[in-house]
């Protein structure tokens, strides 16, 4: 891998169809990339939606990489393997196939119309945090503090693990 070392956090997000197989697709998809190491991958968690119309609920998961890609290249690819499982981009915060969703990259901060990072609602987010603080309980979000932190001050009743589901670590 060339270029600068990254360590990227990449929320994933469904609602819509097979759930764990559009979770387990996008992983894979990530895993895919070239340009991208998986880390580590959170377990899978059934939650309450959040914001929206009324919708089913999610499934979600959080992947932590190291990558070369910075924040905008990320964001082609998290919308490449969105649309690779049918994403269509009707309702904003609508249901949806696929989500993926940048985090943090590295400690880029930036505030593009289509690109925020950190991303601003993570902090706020225990169907996020909770996934993040999982695959790495020594998570730091840039400029805000330590996940468990987070966590601790967060109502986290809506967001349950389901540990009848997990997502396979290699293709
Ligand atoms: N994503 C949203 C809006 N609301 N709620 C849950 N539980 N999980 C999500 O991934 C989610 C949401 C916008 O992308
Ligand atoms: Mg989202
Ligand atoms: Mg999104």
């Amino acid at each position: 891998m060339k270029g600068p070392q990254r360590r990227a956090v990449l929320a994933l997000g469904t609602n819509e169809g097979d759930r764990l197989a559009h979770l387990q697709g996008g992983l894979d998809l990530l895993r895919a990339t070239p340009e991208l190491v998986v880390l580590a991958v959170s377990p899978v968690y059934e939650t309450d939606p959040v914001g929206g119309p009324s919708q089913p609920d999610f499934l979600n998961a959080v992947v932590v990489a190291a990558t070369t890609l910075d924040g905008p290249e990320l964001l082609v690819r998290a919308h490449e393997v969105e649309a690779a499982h049918g994403r269509e981009r009707r309702e904003h915060w609508g249901p949806r196939t696929l989500d993926v969703d940048l985090i943090t990259v590295g400690d880029e901060r930036r505030d593009d119309p289509d690109l925020t990072l950190p991303h601003p609602l993570a902090r706020e987010r225990a169907f996020v945090l909770l996934p993040w603080l999982a695959a790495d309980p020594a998570a730091e979000l840039p400029g805000v503090g330590a996940v468990a932190e987070l966590v601790a001050g967060l109502d986290t009743s809506g967001v349950r693990e389901r540990r009848d589901m997990s997502l396979a670590a290699h293709q």
